[in-house]
Protein backbone atom coordinates (compact mmCIF):
# COMPACT_ATOMS: atom_id res chain seq x y z
CA UNK A 1 0.00 0.00 0.00
CA UNK A 2 2.45 2.59 0.97
CA UNK A 3 4.49 1.95 -2.27
CA UNK A 4 0.70 2.31 -4.48
CA UNK A 5 0.99 5.42 -6.57
CA UNK A 6 -0.45 8.65 -5.42
CA UNK A 7 -2.26 11.00 -7.72
CA UNK A 8 -2.34 14.82 -7.39
CA UNK A 9 -6.07 15.32 -8.94
CA UNK A 10 -9.33 16.96 -8.96
CA UNK A 11 -12.89 15.40 -9.84
CA UNK A 12 -13.46 17.45 -12.70
CA UNK A 13 -10.39 16.97 -14.69
CA UNK A 14 -10.74 14.55 -17.95
CA UNK A 15 -6.82 13.96 -18.30
CA UNK A 16 -7.69 12.79 -14.06
CA UNK A 17 -10.41 10.76 -15.55
CA UNK A 18 -8.51 8.97 -18.21
CA UNK A 19 -5.82 7.86 -15.52
CA UNK A 20 -8.69 7.14 -12.84
CA UNK A 21 -9.80 5.06 -15.30
CA UNK A 22 -6.68 3.47 -16.14
CA UNK A 23 -6.18 2.26 -12.39
CA UNK A 24 -9.97 0.66 -12.48
CA UNK A 25 -8.72 -1.22 -15.35
CA UNK A 26 -5.96 -2.46 -13.32
CA UNK A 27 -8.23 -2.96 -9.97
CA UNK A 28 -4.90 -0.87 -8.71
CA UNK A 29 -5.00 0.61 -4.81
CA UNK A 30 -3.82 4.18 -5.24
CA UNK A 31 -3.86 7.48 -3.25
CA UNK A 32 -5.81 10.51 -3.96
CA UNK A 33 -4.73 13.86 -3.65
CA UNK A 34 -6.75 16.28 -4.02
CA UNK A 35 -5.46 19.89 -5.37
CA UNK A 36 -6.84 22.74 -6.86
CA UNK A 37 -8.38 23.67 -10.59
CA UNK A 38 -6.44 26.92 -10.99
CA UNK A 39 -2.98 28.12 -9.56
CA UNK A 40 -1.30 28.64 -6.74
CA UNK A 41 -0.89 24.74 -5.92
CA UNK A 42 1.29 25.40 -2.99
CA UNK A 43 1.94 21.81 -2.32
CA UNK A 44 1.98 20.17 -5.96
CA UNK A 45 5.00 23.14 -6.65
CA UNK A 46 7.49 22.04 -4.85
CA UNK A 47 6.74 17.80 -6.16
CA UNK A 48 7.39 19.57 -9.91
CA UNK A 49 9.24 22.53 -9.76
CA UNK A 50 7.36 24.30 -11.51
CA UNK A 51 4.82 22.03 -13.57
CA UNK A 52 1.11 23.01 -12.78
CA UNK A 53 -1.19 21.07 -15.01
CA UNK A 54 -3.09 18.21 -14.01
CA UNK A 55 -2.80 15.52 -13.07
CA UNK A 56 0.58 14.78 -11.62
CA UNK A 57 0.96 11.35 -10.33
CA UNK A 58 3.80 10.30 -7.21
CA UNK A 59 5.74 7.21 -6.12
CA UNK A 60 7.97 8.01 -3.55
CA UNK A 61 10.40 10.80 -4.52
CA UNK A 62 9.93 10.15 -8.42
CA UNK A 63 7.09 12.34 -9.84
CA UNK A 64 5.28 12.12 -12.92
CA UNK A 65 4.39 14.86 -15.23
CA UNK A 66 1.45 14.48 -17.71
CA UNK A 67 -1.04 11.51 -18.16
CA UNK A 68 1.40 9.83 -21.06
CA UNK A 69 4.07 9.40 -18.34
CA UNK A 70 1.60 8.67 -15.85
CA UNK A 71 0.03 5.56 -17.40
CA UNK A 72 3.70 4.64 -18.80
CA UNK A 73 4.54 3.95 -14.93
CA UNK A 74 1.16 2.70 -14.18
CA UNK A 75 1.42 -0.08 -16.51
CA UNK A 76 5.25 -0.13 -15.24
CA UNK A 77 4.01 -0.42 -11.71
CA UNK A 78 1.05 -3.17 -12.63
CA UNK A 79 1.68 -4.98 -15.41
CA UNK A 80 -1.21 -7.08 -15.65
CA UNK A 81 -3.68 -6.71 -17.39
CA UNK A 82 -1.55 -5.64 -19.86
CA UNK A 83 -3.45 -2.17 -21.15
CA UNK A 84 -0.81 -0.72 -23.83
CA UNK A 85 -0.39 -2.71 -27.20
CA UNK A 86 0.15 -1.91 -30.75
CA UNK A 87 -0.72 2.26 -31.61
CA UNK A 88 -2.02 2.70 -28.64
CA UNK A 89 0.22 5.77 -27.89
CA UNK A 90 -0.49 6.97 -30.97
CA UNK A 91 -4.22 6.88 -30.00
CA UNK A 92 -3.87 8.41 -27.00
CA UNK A 93 -1.92 11.79 -28.06
CA UNK A 94 -4.70 11.73 -30.65
CA UNK A 95 -7.38 11.72 -28.04
CA UNK A 96 -4.84 14.13 -25.74
CA UNK A 97 -4.87 16.60 -28.71
CA UNK A 98 -7.34 17.17 -31.64
CA UNK A 99 -10.32 15.33 -29.98
CA UNK A 100 -9.46 17.39 -27.04
CA UNK A 101 -9.13 20.03 -28.66
CA UNK A 102 -12.38 20.23 -30.44
CA UNK A 103 -13.98 18.88 -26.74
CA UNK A 104 -12.96 22.30 -24.57
CA UNK A 105 -14.55 24.77 -27.49
CA UNK A 106 -17.64 23.21 -27.07
CA UNK A 107 -17.98 23.22 -23.42
CA UNK A 108 -16.79 26.35 -22.71
CA UNK A 109 -18.63 27.92 -25.60
CA UNK A 110 -22.00 26.94 -24.61
CA UNK A 111 -21.28 26.79 -20.89
CA UNK A 112 -24.48 29.35 -19.78
CA UNK A 113 -23.84 32.02 -17.32
CA UNK A 114 -20.86 33.65 -16.40
CA UNK A 115 -17.50 31.61 -16.14
CA UNK A 116 -15.83 32.63 -12.50
CA UNK A 117 -13.61 35.88 -13.27
CA UNK A 118 -10.68 33.66 -11.37
CA UNK A 119 -10.76 30.79 -13.68
CA UNK A 120 -10.71 32.40 -16.64
CA UNK A 121 -8.10 35.22 -15.55
CA UNK A 122 -6.06 31.19 -14.73
CA UNK A 123 -6.89 29.78 -18.13
CA UNK A 124 -5.41 32.67 -20.32
CA UNK A 125 -2.29 32.09 -18.12
CA UNK A 126 -2.26 28.55 -18.99
CA UNK A 127 -2.94 28.78 -22.58
CA UNK A 128 -1.31 32.18 -23.26
CA UNK A 129 -4.00 33.31 -24.95
CA UNK A 130 -6.99 35.93 -24.04
CA UNK A 131 -9.88 33.52 -22.56
CA UNK A 132 -12.77 34.96 -24.84
CA UNK A 133 -16.21 33.77 -24.56
CA UNK A 134 -17.47 35.06 -27.91
CA UNK A 135 -14.78 33.15 -29.64
CA UNK A 136 -15.76 30.13 -28.05
CA UNK A 137 -19.61 30.09 -28.79
CA UNK A 138 -18.50 31.08 -32.73
CA UNK A 139 -16.43 27.94 -32.32
CA UNK A 140 -19.18 25.62 -31.08
CA UNK A 141 -20.45 25.01 -34.21
CA UNK A 142 -17.55 24.22 -36.20
CA UNK A 143 -15.97 22.40 -33.52
CA UNK A 144 -19.25 20.21 -33.26
CA UNK A 145 -18.49 19.00 -36.64
CA UNK A 146 -15.08 18.09 -35.87
CA UNK A 147 -16.28 16.03 -32.68
CA UNK A 148 -19.08 13.86 -34.00
CA UNK A 149 -16.36 13.22 -37.23
CA UNK A 150 -14.07 11.73 -34.62
CA UNK A 151 -16.24 10.04 -32.32
CA UNK A 152 -17.69 8.27 -35.61
CA UNK A 153 -14.27 6.80 -36.14
CA UNK A 154 -14.39 5.06 -32.47
CA UNK A 155 -18.26 3.86 -33.43
CA UNK A 156 -16.81 2.32 -36.94
CA UNK A 157 -14.37 0.28 -34.72
CA UNK A 158 -16.59 -0.81 -32.18
CA UNK A 159 -19.07 -2.03 -34.21
CA UNK A 160 -17.34 -3.80 -36.67
CA UNK A 161 -14.69 -4.86 -34.20
CA UNK A 162 -16.82 -5.68 -30.78
CA UNK A 163 -16.43 -4.32 -26.94
CA UNK A 164 -13.20 -2.09 -27.20
CA UNK A 165 -11.18 -0.05 -29.52
CA UNK A 166 -8.01 -1.82 -28.95
CA UNK A 167 -8.55 -5.81 -28.39
CA UNK A 168 -10.26 -7.98 -26.79
CA UNK A 169 -9.89 -5.95 -23.19
CA UNK A 170 -10.07 -2.78 -22.68
CA UNK A 171 -7.02 -0.79 -22.26
CA UNK A 172 -5.08 2.58 -22.78
CA UNK A 173 -7.01 3.33 -26.03
CA UNK A 174 -10.38 3.04 -24.06
CA UNK A 175 -9.49 5.40 -21.28
CA UNK A 176 -8.15 7.69 -23.52
CA UNK A 177 -10.57 8.68 -25.78
CA UNK A 178 -13.37 8.27 -23.20
CA UNK A 179 -12.24 11.34 -21.26
CA UNK A 180 -13.63 13.77 -24.16
CA UNK A 181 -16.67 11.78 -24.06
CA UNK A 182 -17.52 11.82 -20.37
CA UNK A 183 -15.75 15.49 -19.95
CA UNK A 184 -18.32 16.85 -22.91
CA UNK A 185 -21.51 14.82 -21.09
CA UNK A 186 -20.43 16.00 -17.91
CA UNK A 187 -20.67 19.57 -19.20
CA UNK A 188 -22.92 19.29 -21.58
CA UNK A 189 -25.05 16.97 -21.55
CA UNK A 190 -27.50 18.18 -24.74
CA UNK A 191 -24.93 18.34 -27.03
CA UNK A 192 -23.38 15.20 -26.13
CA UNK A 193 -26.74 13.57 -26.53
CA UNK A 194 -27.07 15.11 -30.00
CA UNK A 195 -23.52 14.68 -31.16
CA UNK A 196 -23.49 10.82 -30.39
CA UNK A 197 -27.08 9.75 -31.82
CA UNK A 198 -26.94 7.58 -34.46
CA UNK A 199 -23.79 6.34 -32.57
CA UNK A 200 -24.97 3.44 -30.88
CA UNK A 201 -22.02 1.34 -30.36
CA UNK A 202 -20.25 4.57 -28.53
CA UNK A 203 -23.03 4.74 -26.45
CA UNK A 204 -22.77 0.72 -25.23
CA UNK A 205 -18.88 1.13 -24.97
CA UNK A 206 -19.18 4.46 -22.53
CA UNK A 207 -21.28 2.48 -20.31
CA UNK A 208 -19.05 -0.09 -20.61
CA UNK A 209 -16.18 2.23 -19.53
CA UNK A 210 -17.87 3.97 -17.05
CA UNK A 211 -18.82 0.36 -14.93
CA UNK A 212 -15.06 -0.37 -14.93
CA UNK A 213 -14.78 2.22 -12.22
CA UNK A 214 -11.50 3.55 -10.22
CA UNK A 215 -10.09 0.99 -8.97
CA UNK A 216 -9.31 1.20 -5.13
CA UNK A 217 -8.16 4.97 -4.13
CA UNK A 218 -7.85 5.71 -0.43
CA UNK A 219 -7.31 9.68 0.76
CA UNK A 220 -4.18 11.51 1.47
CA UNK A 221 -3.50 14.78 2.94
CA UNK A 222 -0.94 16.82 0.08
CA UNK A 223 1.24 17.37 3.26
CA UNK A 224 1.59 13.85 3.79
CA UNK A 225 2.73 13.33 -0.21
CA UNK A 226 5.24 15.81 0.60
CA UNK A 227 6.67 14.33 3.59
CA UNK A 228 6.43 10.69 1.50
CA UNK A 229 8.62 12.24 -1.30
CA UNK A 230 11.12 13.89 1.81
CA UNK A 231 11.79 10.63 3.33
CA UNK A 232 12.38 8.62 0.44
CA UNK A 233 14.89 8.31 -2.24
CA UNK A 234 14.37 8.36 -6.28
CA UNK A 235 14.51 5.18 -7.49
CA UNK A 236 17.19 6.18 -10.22
CA UNK A 237 16.53 3.51 -12.38
CA UNK A 238 15.70 5.05 -15.64
CA UNK A 239 18.11 4.16 -18.77
CA UNK A 240 20.23 7.23 -20.46
CA UNK A 241 19.89 6.78 -24.14
CA UNK A 242 23.39 7.64 -24.97
CA UNK A 243 21.73 7.93 -28.75
CA UNK A 244 18.77 10.35 -27.71
CA UNK A 245 19.00 13.47 -29.80
CA UNK A 246 18.76 15.46 -27.05
CA UNK A 247 22.43 14.99 -26.93
CA UNK A 248 23.03 16.14 -23.21
CA UNK A 249 24.67 13.50 -21.07
CA UNK A 250 23.35 12.48 -17.32
CA UNK A 251 24.31 15.40 -14.52
CA UNK A 252 23.62 17.99 -17.38
CA UNK A 253 21.80 21.33 -16.71
CA UNK A 254 18.96 21.10 -18.78
CA UNK A 255 14.90 22.37 -18.96
CA UNK A 256 11.93 20.79 -20.11
CA UNK A 257 8.48 21.95 -20.73
CA UNK A 258 5.35 21.11 -22.42
CA UNK A 259 5.13 22.23 -26.35
CA UNK A 260 1.10 23.15 -25.94
CA UNK A 261 0.11 25.36 -23.55
CA UNK A 262 1.39 25.21 -19.53
CA UNK A 263 4.84 25.88 -20.69
CA UNK A 264 6.55 26.54 -17.58
CA UNK A 265 10.10 25.30 -17.70
CA UNK A 266 11.23 23.01 -15.45
CA UNK A 267 14.80 23.12 -14.71
CA UNK A 268 16.95 20.31 -13.11
CA UNK A 269 20.53 18.09 -14.14
CA UNK A 270 19.47 15.08 -16.51
CA UNK A 271 19.20 11.60 -14.97
CA UNK A 272 17.94 10.34 -18.23
CA UNK A 273 16.73 10.38 -21.57
CA UNK A 274 15.11 7.62 -23.62
CA UNK A 275 12.43 7.75 -25.99
CA UNK A 276 9.84 7.21 -23.01
CA UNK A 277 10.65 9.66 -20.64
CA UNK A 278 13.54 12.20 -19.74
CA UNK A 279 14.14 12.43 -16.10
CA UNK A 280 15.59 15.20 -14.30
CA UNK A 281 16.68 15.72 -10.91
CA UNK A 282 15.87 18.91 -8.64
CA UNK A 283 15.74 19.76 -4.98
CA UNK A 284 13.25 21.65 -2.97
CA UNK A 285 13.40 22.30 0.56
CA UNK A 286 9.74 20.56 1.04
CA UNK A 287 10.60 17.66 -0.47
CA UNK A 288 14.42 17.06 -0.68
CA UNK A 289 15.96 15.42 -3.77
CA UNK A 290 13.58 14.76 -6.45
CA UNK A 291 13.34 12.97 -9.86
CA UNK A 292 10.77 14.56 -11.99
CA UNK A 293 9.72 12.24 -15.20
CA UNK A 294 7.73 13.96 -18.21
CA UNK A 295 7.05 12.54 -21.72
CA UNK A 296 9.06 13.15 -24.82
CA UNK A 297 6.04 13.32 -27.19
CA UNK A 298 4.51 16.85 -26.75
CA UNK A 299 7.56 17.90 -24.89
CA UNK A 300 10.75 20.38 -25.29
CA UNK A 301 13.83 18.98 -23.69
CA UNK A 302 17.50 21.08 -24.05
CA UNK A 303 19.79 22.59 -22.32
CA UNK A 304 19.21 24.75 -19.09
N1 LIG B 1 -0.96 16.71 -21.77
C1 LIG B 1 -1.40 16.86 -20.40
C2 LIG B 1 -2.64 17.73 -20.36
C3 LIG B 1 -3.22 17.91 -18.99
C4 LIG B 1 -4.27 19.01 -18.91
O1 LIG B 1 -4.51 19.76 -19.85
N2 LIG B 1 -4.93 19.10 -17.76
C5 LIG B 1 -5.88 20.15 -17.50
C6 LIG B 1 -6.96 19.65 -16.56
S1 LIG B 1 -7.76 18.19 -17.11
C7 LIG B 1 -5.18 21.25 -16.75
O2 LIG B 1 -4.02 21.11 -16.42
N3 LIG B 1 -5.88 22.32 -16.43
C8 LIG B 1 -5.29 23.36 -15.64
C9 LIG B 1 -5.13 22.99 -14.20
O3 LIG B 1 -5.63 21.95 -13.74
O4 LIG B 1 -4.50 23.76 -13.49
C10 LIG B 1 -1.63 15.47 -19.83
O5 LIG B 1 -1.81 14.51 -20.59
O6 LIG B 1 -1.56 15.31 -18.61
Amino acid sequence: MNDSLILHHYDTSPFSEKIRVALGMKSAAWRSVKIPNIMPKPDLMPLTGGYRRTPVAQAGADVFCDTQVILAEVERMTPEPRLVGGLDWAVNLWADRPFFMATVPIIFGSLKGEIDPAFAKDREQLSGRPFDPNAMRAAVGPMKQQWRAQAAWLNQQLAADGAWLAGERPGLADAAAYMNIWFLERNAPQIAAELLQGLDAVQAWKRRVAEIGHGAPSELDSTAALEIARTAEPRGTDTHDPADPLGLSPGAAAFVMADDYGRDRVLGRLVAANPERVVIAREDPAVGLVHVHFPRAGYIAGPA
